[in-house]
C-alpha cells in the first residue's frame, strides 16, 4: 500500500477559514515517510499555510519529481490538483502546466537529490524564466528514497552515516537561485515552523518565481554527528536574518521581537538554542549583498536562514511571453484553430 487515507472525522469546534474549510479539509493520506523525517513537518507547513490563507484546494496544483520529499504531496492537499512526474522532471511540466492555465496556483515540491542532481537544468531553467509557482526543495543532502547516498548539496567534509567524508563541493541552490533572477528566495529549517509558514504564505502570494530551500533532516541516514543536515547541526548553526509576517489584506504586522535581539531558548533535553531572530543590517531587497552575505556566512559555518531576498515588482513568465489570459481549457475551438489565413499570416510575418 502506497498510502493510507485519514477518517473524515474531526472535532465539531475546528477552526474555520474563511471559506469555512478546517485545516483538515487541506490535509491529503497518512504519510508512510519515517517517523520524524523532517518532510512530514513541511507538508504539516504547507497544509498551515494553505489553511490560513483559505485558497480554495481545487485551485492549487501540486508537482513533484521522484524520492522521499517528492511522495509528499500526497500527504497534503488531497482535494488539489496534482501531478508526480519523472525524476528531476518537476519544473518542465510545471511550467507547462503553467503556460496552459495561469490561474491556478502552482507549488512544486522536491528534493536536493531531485532538484540539483539529475533536475539541476530543469530547476535552472524554470526559475530564470520567471516561471510564477511556489518551488520548495525539501533538502536532507542525501538520496533518502534510494538509501542515503551523498547528494550534490551535501557539504563538503561532512561524513555521511558510516563516516565517509564527503570530498565534492556543495551546490547551493539558494546561490543559484538569486543569480538566476528568482524574486523571492527564502531558506528555512523543517524544524521551524512558525519561520516556515510565513515564508510559504510569502512565497504563494508572490507573482513570480519564488524558491524555498528547506533544511529537512532525513532521520534514516543524516541525522548523525559529522552531518551538516542534521536536527542538531542546522539548530546550532542557524542564523535567521529575519522573521516575516504575512498581510493578505490591511492587517497590522505583529512582531514577536524587536530587530536584532538574541534570544537563548532552553529545550526540554536542557540544551540552548541561540536566536538572533532579526539582522537589522540585512536588506532582503538588495540581491547582490544578499549574495555576498550568504557567502561570508557560510564560509564562517552558519546557515542562514529567513526571506533572503525579494523583488517587490517582480514579472512572471506570462508577462514575458505576452500570452493569452484565459487558460487554454477555457478557450474555443475558433481561438485554438484560427485557420490557414491566421497561420500564413504568422509564417509571413516570420519571414
Ligand atoms: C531517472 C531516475 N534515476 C534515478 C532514480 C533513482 N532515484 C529515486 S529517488 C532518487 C534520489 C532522491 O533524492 P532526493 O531528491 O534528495 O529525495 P529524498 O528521498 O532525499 O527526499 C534517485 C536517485 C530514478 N527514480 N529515476
Ligand atoms: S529515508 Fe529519510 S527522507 Fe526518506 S522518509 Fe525516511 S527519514 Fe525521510
Ligand atoms: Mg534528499
Amino acid at each position: 500500500m502506497t498510502y493510507i487515507a485519514k477518517p473524515r472525522l474531526h472535532h465539531p469546534k475546528l477552526p474555520q477559514n474563511a471559506l469555512g474549510f478546517t485545516r483538515r479539509d487541506y490535509e491529503g493520506a497518512v504519510s508512510t515517510l519515517c517517523a520524524g523525517c523532517g518532510h512530514d513537518s513541511i507538508s504539516a507547513a504547507i497544509i498551515q499555510a494553505c489553511f490560513e490563507l483559505a485558497l480554495p484546494p481545487h485551485r492549487i496544483a501540486k508537482l513533484s519529481g521522484i524520492g522521499c520529499s517528492s511522495k509528499t504531496p500526497t500527504y497534503f492537499l488531497g482535494a488539489s490538483h496534482g501531478f508526480n512526474s519523472v525524476h528531476g522532471r518537476m519544473p518542465s511540466v510545471l511550467t507547462g502546466a503553467n503556460l496552459a492555465n495561469r490561474e491556478l496556483i502552482y507549488l512544486g515540491v522536491s528534493g536536493d537529490g531531485d532538484s540539483a542532481s539529475i533536475g539541476l537544468g530543469q530547476f535552472a531553467h524554470a526559475v530564470r524564466r520567471g516561471v510564477n509557482m511556489t518551488y520548495i526543495v525539501e533538502n536532507n543532502g542525501v538520496y533518502g528514497l534510494t538509501k542515503g547516498q551523498f547528494s550534490a548539496t551535501s557539504d563538503k567534509g561532512s561524513k555521511n552515516k558510516r563516516g565517509v567524508v564527503n570530498t565534492d563541493e556543495p551546490i547551493d541552490l539558494v546561490g543559484m537561485a538569486l543569480q538566476l533572477g528568482a524574486t523571492y528566495v527564502a531558506r528555512s529549517f523543517s524544524g521551524d515552523k512558525a519561520q516556515l509558514v510565513p515564508l510559504i504564505k510569502g512565497a504563494i502570494h508572490h507573482e513570480g518565481a519564488a524558491f524555498i530551500d528547506c533544511i529537512s533532516p532525513c532521520v534514516a541516514f543524516n541525522n548523525h554527528l559529522g552531518s551538516t543536515k542534521s536536527f542538531d547541526y542546522v539548530r546550532e548553526h542557524n542564523e535567521a536574518v529575519n522573521r516575516l509576517d504575512v498581510i493578505p489584506e490591511r492587517e497590522e504586522i505583529t512582531a514577536d521581537y524587536a530587530p536584532g535581539t538574541v534570544e537563548i531558548v532552553q529545550q526540554h533535553d536542557g540544551s540552548y538554542l541561540r536566536l538572533r531572530k532579526t539582522s537589522t543590517e540585512y536588506d532582503a531587497r538588495d540581491r547582490i549583498a544578499a549574495m555576498t552575505y550568504l557567502q561570508e556566512r557560510h564560509a564562517a559555518g552558519e546557515i542562514v536562514t529567513g526571506l533572503l531576498y525579494v523583488h517587490p515588482e517582480a514579472a512572471d513568465m506570462h508577462s514575458y511571453l505576452a500570452t493569452v489570459e484565459t487558460p487554454f481549457n477555457a478557450l474555443g475551438e475558433k481561438e485554438l484553430s484560427p485557420g490557414s489565413e491566421a497561420l500564413e499570416r504568422l509564417n509571413a510575418s516570420l519571414r
